[in-house]
């Protein structure tokens, strides 16, 4: 039985160390140490040996067992350290590799353009504020002197929002006017205000028309404020935006918040007033519409239009933004196409 031992022990090393992975070691402990291993079967036959025999073969195969279990943990660490080392050797990895450049963001260019608007009526005195986009007919006509059934409505093609009580009353506001009513009736002179924000009109679109755009809107109330404030703010504007040289131009128009009512012009960028493509050879760009606050607005406030006078403008950031970047059809900023948007 000695010899036996002898023999399953010297059989045992020699597979070992021909081993070459860490998952065969597992056979190999099964078949030797596991429960019908070939050390065990050995260990298991010592009952039938007489006493004096069983405790020399029981402590021989006991050394046996403590022999090549640590053998067999020496050969795992050792294969596992050559693995490792092949697996590093493999899969190197170069630190010193510039990195994969992250793709950054930007601001859309409508976002862009409002900004800079707005940012060019703050450094004139102008607080920036924002208004709802869902308004009650009474901020969005009724208070700015666009009585129902007055022909001026028809200047606005609105979403009315169905309220299940049958009533015209709730809408998506058709411009950012509603929110001046909204700040005067929560203040009282001096005001000066510009209202960014998205408006919508039901009408189709087409190359200068969006169903969703965005507005501009200026006010300022004070006492013995009159239209040579207005220009004197449009024409530094003017210059701040579109060059140091811009004259502004002024012509009636009409719009029922203001008397009178005027429409705003600069003197092409492109041509210095030459004549080119982008002012279609006129000279003159218009860029917005202005005028003093309509009295009637004054007093729906609770503003004495005797007291206190105001001038208001109004402008389109896509409009803006066109005119800059010589871009001819507005439904391009909301068509989402990233090679037409990472230009800007
Ligand atoms: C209050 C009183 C007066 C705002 C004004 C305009 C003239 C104007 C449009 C031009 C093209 C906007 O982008 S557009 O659609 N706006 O021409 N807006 S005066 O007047 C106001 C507003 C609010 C309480």
């Amino acid at each position: 039985m000695q010899d036996q031992l002898t023999g399953i022990e010297a059989q045992a090393v020699a597979e070992l160390r021909a081993m070459t992975d860490v998952r065969s070691l597992e056979e190999w402990r099964v078949a030797y140490l596991g429960r019908s291993g070939r050390l065990t079967q050995v260990l298991r036959g010592l009952g039938s040996l007489p006493i004096e025999e069983r405790r020399t073969v029981g402590a021989q195969a006991n050394e046996v067992k403590r022999r090549l279990e640590a053998l067999l943990e020496e050969k795992e660490a050792a294969l596992r350290q050559t693995e490792l080392a092949r697996e590093l050797e493999q899969g190197r990895i170069d630190v010193t590799l510039p990195g994969r450049p992250v793709p950054l963001g930007r601001l859309h260019p409508i976002t862009q353009v409002v900004r800079e608007i707005c940012g060019t009526f703050q450094q004139l005195g102008f607080q920036v504020v924002e208004g709802p986009e869902v308004e009650l007919d009474y901020y969005n006509f009724e208070a700015l002197n666009i009585p129902p059934e007055h022909p001026a409505r028809e200047m606005w093609d609105t979403f009315w929002i169905d309220t299940g009580e049958g009533e015209r009353n709730v809408l998506l506001r058709t411009h950012t006017s509603p929110m001046q009513i909204r700040v005067m009736e929560q203040t009282r002179p001096p005001v000066r205000v510009v209202v960014p924000g998205r408006c919508y009109r039901y009408e189709a679109t087409d190359a200068t028309h969006e169903s969703i755009f965005y507005q501009i809107e200026g006010l300022a109330v004070d006492r013995a404020m009159t239209m040579a404030d207005l220009k004197g703010v449009l024409a530094e504007f003017a210059r701040r935006m579109f060059g140091q040289n811009r004259r502004v131009r002024f012509r009636c128009d009409y719009f029922p918040f203001v008397e009178p009512g005027v429409e705003v012009s600069i003197d092409c960028f492109g041509c210095n007033g030459m004549g080119c493509n982008i002012c279609r050879d006129a000279g003159w760009i218009e860029i917005m519409g202005a005028g003093m606050v309509h009295p009637k607005v004054l007093e729906r406030v609770n503003y004495d239009p005797v007291e206190y006078t105001g001038f208001a403008f109004g402008m389109g950031p896509e409009r803006v933004a066109m005119l800059r970047y010589g871009i001819d059809d507005i439904r391009l900023f909301y068509a989402n196409d990233i090679r037409f948007l990472r230009q800007f």
